[in-house]
């Protein structure tokens, strides 16, 4: 204790004064990380911080305003964030310096300021609950942490108390959680920002399409079963991609190189130059279990992908496409599924619309007939042409086909669980893309296969919804459904795993009549 005499005061007073305004700081420092990660997560469009620095840039009088810009020019708002900031700390450090001695003024001091936030955020256009939520977690993260680190000093080694060691290391978690919570805030703040910018983008973009109704007959429209034609929001999502890639269309182009004669780089100007095709598809996972929900139908708009390859020009040997996505992903197509004259396209839109971040944009690819996995490359970027004996893509590494035709496959959705006896209507959806749906066949406890009325479908490159009127007596029954596509084939009862290329058996469904 060098600095330390009877009547001067004390050295070891000051900087415990001093220890404590900074530990204040820090309460502050953190309290402001806590609520600009809450507000991240949240989603929020105006952070606390945010709302208070535009609140403060409001309550500033004009003249003061004016000579502010004058002399900072376009950088008020930014100066705005930085006094508000500074200003927070301040009042931390200084919340730090009342903790021990004057706790009443300070908890109040922490409670009005975190009440002129809350009346900030709720002033704002975007004040909603979730900011008045980030407020409060900041409030009460201030004084949760000057409660942790503002302690009195201990008399000696051994007394009952907190070792300064101990209240350092506390400390030095704190500042360690205020940067990642600061940083992860503020990383995610800006994806979330980017986002938006782009739905802005995609909202006004102007595609030669438009929205559709399904074509008439396809839906049976019965209570309580999926829509023939899948909303885009409903559509089933599969990928591998922790948060979708955002791309501008400006800043897309897909570059096509390898087995060609002539390599190509397009925009997506020059794609929607080369006229958009309109194509009922049903995508289906091959991850999609018997019974199961993978599987959605929509009217696609895109370029034909032969298109391309005839522009290119494919030389002879290639016998795969090998697709590469914004994010690295990777899928082998068999050339012949692209070229045979089938609606496989480099998609711009689904329903009309856009294609939905999610589902590719701003281009994809689809390919009726086969899995996902090997045709529908989402935010494609890259082409080559080549042969299947020379690369392995992303899930074929991982041990799954490499080529992954659909299986030809039958779904019930109704009854739902349990119902009235009386008639019943037993119905659902089959699938055998490209192929089609000859006919549905239906028994109830393992009795007589019925034959079940087909709905229309505009081509067979789509699900068939199907229906048998049941006469359900009272008891519990099981009943079970099977598909025969056009090629003759009848699908197999006897149960395979999705891994390595689709699942097969037949869907069974327990109800109980009463
Ligand atoms: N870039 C990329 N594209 C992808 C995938 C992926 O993981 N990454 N998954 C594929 C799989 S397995 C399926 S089933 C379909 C699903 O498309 P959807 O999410 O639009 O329904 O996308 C395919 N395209
Ligand atoms: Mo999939």
């Amino acid at each position: 204790m060098p600095h330390c005499s009877v009547d001067s005061g004390c050295g070891d007073q000051n900087g415990a004064v001093r220890t404590r305004a900074l530990f204040g700081a820090l309460a502050a420092a953190a309290a402001i990380a806590a609520s600009q990660l809450a507000a991240a997560l949240l989603n929020l469009r105006e952070s606390p911080v945010l709302a208070l620095a535009q609140t403060v840039i409001k309550l500033t009088p004009g003249s003061t305003a004016e000579s502010v810009i004058s002399v900072v020019g376009k950088n008020d708002k930014p100066l705005a964030v930085i006094s508000v900031l500074a200003g927070m700390v301040l009042l931390g450090a200084v919340l730090g310096r009342w903790w021990l001695q004057r706790r009443p003024l300070a908890l109040a001091g922490a409670v009005v300021a975190t009440g002129l936030v809350v009346a900030a955020v709720l002033s704002r256009p975007y004040g909603s609950t979730g900011g008045v939520v980030a407020s409060l977690l900041g409030g009460a993260t201030l004084v949760a942490v000057l409660h942790l680190l503002v302690r009195e000093e201990p008399e000696a080694e051994a007394s009952a108390g907190v070792s300064r060691r101990t209240v350092l290391r506390m400390a030095g978690a704190v500042a360690v959680g205020t940067a990642l919570a600061g940083t992860g805030g503020e990383v995610l703040a800006a994806r979330h920002r980017r986002r938006r910018a782009l739905e802005k983008v995609r909202a006004a973009l102007k595609l030669p399409t438009r929205r559709v109704a399904a074509p008439a007959g396809t839906d049976l429209r019965l209570q309580g079963q999926p829509p023939w034609l899948t909303p885009n929001r409903d559509f089933y999502r599969i990928d591998t991609a922790l948060t979708p890639p955002l791309i501008e269309p400006e800043d897309w182009s897909l570059r096509i190189h390898g087995m060609v004669e002539r390599e190509l780089t397009i925009t997506y100007q020059d794609l929607l130059d080369r006229g958009l095709k309109d194509a009922w598809i049903t995508l289906c996972c091959v991850s999609n279990q018997v019974g199961g929900d993978l599987i959605s139908t929509t009217l696609f708009s895109g370029v034909p992908m032969k298109t391309l390859l005839d522009e290119v020009g494919v030389k002879p040997g290639a016998d795969a496409l090998l697709s590469t996505s914004d994010d690295g992903w990777t899928c082998g197509t068999p050339l012949s599924a692209l070229t045979d004259g089938r609606d496989a396209l480099l998609a711009v839109a689904m329903n009309g619309e856009a294609l939905p971040v999610e589902h590719g944009f701003p281009v994809r690819q689809v390919v009726p007939g086969l899995y996902g996995y090997v045709s529908a490359t989402k935010w494609v970027r890259e082409w080559e042409v080549t042969r299947f004996a020379d690369f392995e893509a992303y899930w074929t590494q991982r041990g799954w086909g490499a080529k992954g035709p659909v299986k030809t496959q039958s779904r019930i959705d109704l009854p739902l669980r349990d119902v009235a006896a009386g008639t019943v209507p037993i119905a659902g959806v089959a699938w055998a893309q490209h192929t089609g749906i000859a006919k549905v066949e239906v028994r109830v406890d393992d009795g007589e296969w019925e034959q079940a009325d087909l709905a229309a479908v505009p081509n067979d490159d789509t699900w068939v919804q199907w229906k048998l009127e049941w006469d359900a007596l009272p008891g519990d029954h099981v009943i079970e459904v099977r598909a025969t596509d056009k090629s003759g084939y009848t699908q197999t009862a006897e149960r395979s795993d999705v891994l390595p290329d689709g699942a097969t058996g037949h869907d069974r469904v327990a109800v109980s009549v009463s």
